[in-house]
């Protein structure tokens, strides 16, 4: 037998399956399987129910196997399986555009699908630069990120991204890029309740990067409403109106990166909703389908798209698009979504749970080791002190621990990020932190 075969009889060690974003070889060693999956929580194959903690990869916002959308991509596999999408096209897709328009911050009326976040980024990216240049200014061709973003893995996304540890073993990445200060700042904001007060002026360091490099070189400003991948980092009051403000004074072109923000997880369809800021444009993915079929999408304001609509009409406008873009297994998921998350008023639940949600993870104040708690809508983070000189030990102790006891949170070094699916009831509300509570005393 070979080494592939016997790994499927003696374990995972030997198989060929290169895991995301994860350490390979210590979880092949000691895996964590999910095998089954049905509202607020998943199975593992030897039956050990889990408390979703995460909404899987903060993308299952209905609850998980939801029979609508299950039914719906079933119909449609067997009805459509493919349709080329380049001059082309099948009848959801626009019927789900369509659909999309009337949740969107008011403004927003175009829609440009993609498969994931990260697609979605490299897209309003290049939507950005490409605009500039059609309207007659090409000179605008720096993109500007933030430290501590996330913005996916290709090559657009990760040059505006913030995390060091993504960044720095892939080169030069995208000339024309920088980043503006992030706004993570323990000492004055430690265990805020929703939007710390301190920070706003830290927005005016685009101001200082627009004087560093003219700021009529300037496309785009790329940031997440609530910075999340990297441990749950909330906008200060004020932060976000500064930044359309500096935007607005200067030609810049503001995206919000609504992968996870987006689809009620603040209790609004959307974070810019939420905070009262439109940008002009989004990019979303995951909840769009509840993270059924993969699928994203970029939304933007009408002069965009108009921008683009002025050449001969047998011109392709925009040279962009993937072979996958409106699926019609995603449309046809997406679709049903729309239906689930209207039917059951999910897109603003989350504004009657949040603050019982905020009381019930403030109440962890207390457990050893807690540096600093932060939440906003149906989003959480509890921060640990690092081990000495082994920095992230503590938090993937602390996720295996919990995963033992029934409860699948993730981790970000020592960090714990919370999004539950927007279904979760109070008392699996009080399950989830009696968990963290009993695990941050074993992580000592
Ligand atoms: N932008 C933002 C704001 C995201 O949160 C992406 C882009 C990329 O999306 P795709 O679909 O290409 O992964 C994301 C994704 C985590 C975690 O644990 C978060 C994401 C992905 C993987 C892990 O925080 N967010
Ligand atoms: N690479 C090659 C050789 C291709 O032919 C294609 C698409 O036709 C791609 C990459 C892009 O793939 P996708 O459209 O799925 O992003």
């Amino acid at each position: 037998m070979n080494k592939r075969a016997e790994s499927a009889v003696l374990g995972l060690e030997q198989s060929a399956f290169w895991m995301p974003f994860t350490a390979n070889r210590q979880f092949k060693k000691a895996p964590r399987l999910l095998a089954r999956a049905e509202g607020m929580y998943y199975w593992t194959p030897e039956g050990r129910k889990i408390l979703d903690g995460t909404a899987g990869l903060w993308c299952v916002n209905a609850g998980h196997c939801r029979k609508k959308i299950v039914e719906a991509v079933q119909k449609a596999v067997a009805t459509l399986d493919f349709a080329p999408p380049f001059q082309m096209a099948h009848p959801h897709a626009f019927q789900f555009a369509d659909r999309l328009v009337p949740l969107l911050p008011k403004g927003l009326t175009r829609v440009f699908f993609t498969n994931s976040g990260s697609e979605s980024v490299d897209t309003a990216l290049k939507l950005a630069l490409a605009y500039h240049r059609v309207r007659g200014e090409g000179h605008r061709v720096r993109l500007i990120g933030r430290e501590k973003g996330y913005h996916g893995v290709n090559f657009g996304g990760t040059a505006v991204g913030g995390i060091v540890g993504n960044r720095k073993i892939f080169g030069a990445l995208v000339a024309g890029v920088d980043h503006v200060r992030h706004t993570h700042d323990p000492a004055r904001n430690a265990f805020s309740r929703g939007q710390p007060k301190h920070g706003a002026e830290l927005a005016e360091d685009l101001e200082r990067l627009a004087q560093l490099h003219d700021p009529s070189t300037i496309a785009a400003l790329i940031v997440e409403p609530v910075a999340c991948s990297a441990g749950v980092f909330v906008p200060p009051q004020g932060y976000l109106q500064k930044l359309r403000e500096i935007c607005d004074r200067h030609g810049i072109l503001l995206i919000f990166d609504e992968v996870i923000t987006a689809w009620g997880r603040l209790g609004k369809p959307f974070a810019s909703h939420y905070f009262g800021v439109t940008p002009d444009l989004i990019t979303t993915a995951k909840g769009i389908t509840n993270g059924t079929v993969p699928m994203g999408a970029v939304f933007m304001k009408e002069e965009l798209y108009q921008a683009f609509m002025s050449g001969p009409a047998n011109a392709v406008e925009m040279p962009h698009g993937y072979t996958y873009s409106a699926h019609p297994l995603a449309c046809a998921a997406g679709l049903a979504t729309m239906e689930v998350y209207e039917e059951e008023g999910l897109l603003t639940r989350v504004g009657e749970l949040a603050s019982y949600w905020e009381d019930a993870v403030h109440a962890l104040r207390d457990c050893p080791n807690v540096t600093d708690i932060r939440n906003i809508g149906l989003i959480a983070a509890i921060e640990l002190a690092p081990r000495p000189g082994a920095s992230g030990e503590r938090g993937l102790e602390a996720h295996i621990k919990a995963f033992e006891r029934g409860l699948y949170v993730r981790v970000t070094g020592d960090i714990l990020a919370f999004a539950p699916p927007l279904i979760i009831q109070k008392e699996e509300i009080d399950q989830l932190f009696a968990t963290t509570r009993e695990v941050l005393k074993t992580v000592a």
